[in-house]
């Protein structure tokens, strides 16, 4: 098998991904993650993104919040709340470990995507996963005249602002990080994962070369649908789709990735859209899409790998 390249957002891509790793040789994925939720907090960068698949990958993830690592502690976080610190971002103490690993890497001039590969090495993840770009791109959130930062908007504020729409601060001047568009040129097959469209695969596409490389490459080019059944399977992604005038449905997000897309993998509860998807020139396959454990997710991961 050649190269398969993955575009990856939090947790519903870390599920499907878990699954890939069983079904294509680790040394053959590329994992392309969101970084535009990147955030600093204690003079420390976090990538939600790129943890969430990496903690996955290493098999450390806590599988019921889908995010942070298994049975971690939160002395450190309780101790900065007694210091006067904002504590609404749960950094559990193994997790902020990786944060000060990957900070000191960053200070040391060293890149994203080196820092990601060290940190995946030592914690054993085999698939290459890097970052969209070295560069700084953050995600903003505007409802009405509020800006808000990523974090800000999904977990200070519990996704509750109506989203009227989105930036991303610094894709005009971002590159791609290393590999990403060489793997999107020579990859036989693309994968979009699961993930929020707007919020998660987006912010990949805004650096205007990754997008110019999607558009352009001979790969076969597959995604699985976020919204099943006329909803989110997890985060917001139904809402703002609705708020920033996307149809939610399966549908919507294959029309919204219609410029590249060659595959859409939708769930069983919206066969009855196929036909309508299909005349957007997109060929389907109807599933059972839900990834409860990881059965479900090699099962999907083999359905999306062999989809022609
Ligand atoms: N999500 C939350 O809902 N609450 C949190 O306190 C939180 C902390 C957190 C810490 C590290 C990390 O890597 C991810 C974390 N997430 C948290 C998840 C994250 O905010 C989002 O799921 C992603 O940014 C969206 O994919």
């Amino acid at each position: 098998m050649t190269l398969v390249a993955a575009l990856a957002g939090g947790v519903g891509a870390a599920r499907l991904l878990r699954g890939m790793v069983h079904v294509v040789p680790s040394e053959k994925l590329v994992i392309i993650g969101n970084t535009g939720d990147d955030v600093e907090f204690y003079g420390l960068h976090i990538s939600p993104d790129l943890d969430i698949v990496m903690y996955t990958l290493a098999g450390i993830v806590d599988e019921n919040k889908g995010w942070g690592v298994s049975g971690d502690t939160f002395n450190c976080l309780e101790m900065l709340g007694k210091l006067g610190f904002e504590t609404w971002f749960k950094l559990g103490d193994k997790d902020l470990a990786v944060h000060i690993a990957r900070t000191k890497f960053l200070k040391e001039g060293i890149r994203l995507s080196e820092a990601t590969k060290r940190l995946c090495q030592k914690l054993g993840v085999k698939a290459k996963l890097v970052p969209m770009t070295d560069d700084r791109v953050s995600t903003k959130i505007i409802s009405g005249s509020l800006c808000l930062d990523f974090q800000e908007y999904f977990v200070k504020r519990k996704t509750e602002d109506t989203v009227t729409n989105v930036v991303f601060d610094g894709a005009d001047r971002a590159k791609p990080a290393p590999m990403v568009v060489e793997a999107l040129e020579e990859a036989e097959r693309v994968i979009i994962c699961p993930s929020n469209p707007i919020l998660s695969i987006s912010p990949i596409l805004s650096i205007s070369e990754i997008k110019a490389a999607l558009k352009k490459t001979d790969a076969y080019v597959v995604a699985v649908s976020p919204i099943v059944g006329g909803k989110a399977l997890k985060g917001p992604a139904d809402r703002i789709m609705a708020s920033m005038g996307f149809e939610v449905s399966a549908y919507g997000v294959a029309e919204f990735y219609r410029d590249f897309l060659d595959h859409m993998v939708i769930d069983e509860v919206d066969k009855h859209q196929k036909k309508r998807i299909e005349a957007l020139g997109v060929k389907v396959t109807v599933a059972n899409t839900i990834m409860k454990n990881l059965e479900d997710s090699v099962r999907l991961a083999k359905i999306v790998i062999s989809t022609k």
